[in-house]
């Protein structure tokens, strides 16, 4: 019997944001979505209606029917096991799931802190932050991927588009070299159609909303 509902997801996107990540996954997935597409020059995110969805006023934000689901790890996650047909997370009880769920919460923990700590420049001592430092954030993650292609090995998982959405992000801004495993890795992430797709859609997006002249 199949595990994949009727749903009613509405996707709030902004071009050129985190919320590249929703998209490539919702793609990833073959889930139905519509998608709310606006310029943060528009304030969209910071009106009151939005506010009580999500108190952060940031993207992405996923509607489920009436039920908000911000923040990009809780999204995927919650995604991937509603959409279980897919196949990108493991089950429960799966001897994958640990690791899934440990690479999650490793993109928002520790990746994001980690890239504004080098973007910023930041002194910090990595005994006492909770990601560490940039360089053992690279050097763990290229460990993961030892075994590879994906992060659970054989088996791409939601895991795998969060944190790349991260190193996406990471190449944009010149942090993330283009070769060694996390450059092939992320080579191997944007090789996929359910990528592609989702980049084509961004850049459309993108064209109706340019980014504003200085
Ligand atoms: N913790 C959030 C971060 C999302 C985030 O930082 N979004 C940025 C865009 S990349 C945003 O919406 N910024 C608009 C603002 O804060 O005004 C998540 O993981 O979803």
């Amino acid at each position: 019997m199949s595990n994949t509902p009727t749903s009613d997801l509405t996707l709030y996107f902004a071009p050129r944001t985190r919320s590249f990540a929703a998209l490539w996954l919702l793609e990833e997935l073959g889930a139905p979505y519509q998608l709310e597409s606006f310029d943060f020059a528009t304030g969209r995110h910071k009106q009151a209606d939005y506010l009580a969805l999500n108190p952060m006023g940031k993207v992405p934000l996923v509607m489920d029917g009436e039920t908000p689901v911000p923040e990009t790890g809780a999204m995927a996650i919650y995604l991937a096991d509603r959409f279980g047909d897919a196949g990108l997370a493991p089950a429960p009880t799966a001897n994958t799931r640990a690791a899934y769920l440990r690479w999650m919460f490793f993109a928002s923990a520790i990746m994001e802190p980690a890239f504004a700590q080098k973007l910023f420049g930041w002194e910090a001592s990595a005994a006492t932050v909770a990601w560490g430092s940039f360089e053992q954030m690279m050097d763990v993650l290229a460990d993961g991927l030892a075994e590879g292609p994906w992060l659970l090995g054989d088996t791409f998982s939601a895991a795998d588009v969060v944190v790349g959405n991260n190193l996406v992000f990471g190449q944009m801004i010149g942090i993330i070299p283009t070769d060694g495993p996390v450059g092939e890795y992320l080579a191997r992430l944007k090789a996929r159609e359910a990528f592609q797709r989702a980049e084509a859609i961004e850049l459309r997006e993108g064209e109706r909303f340019p980014v504003a002249a200085e």
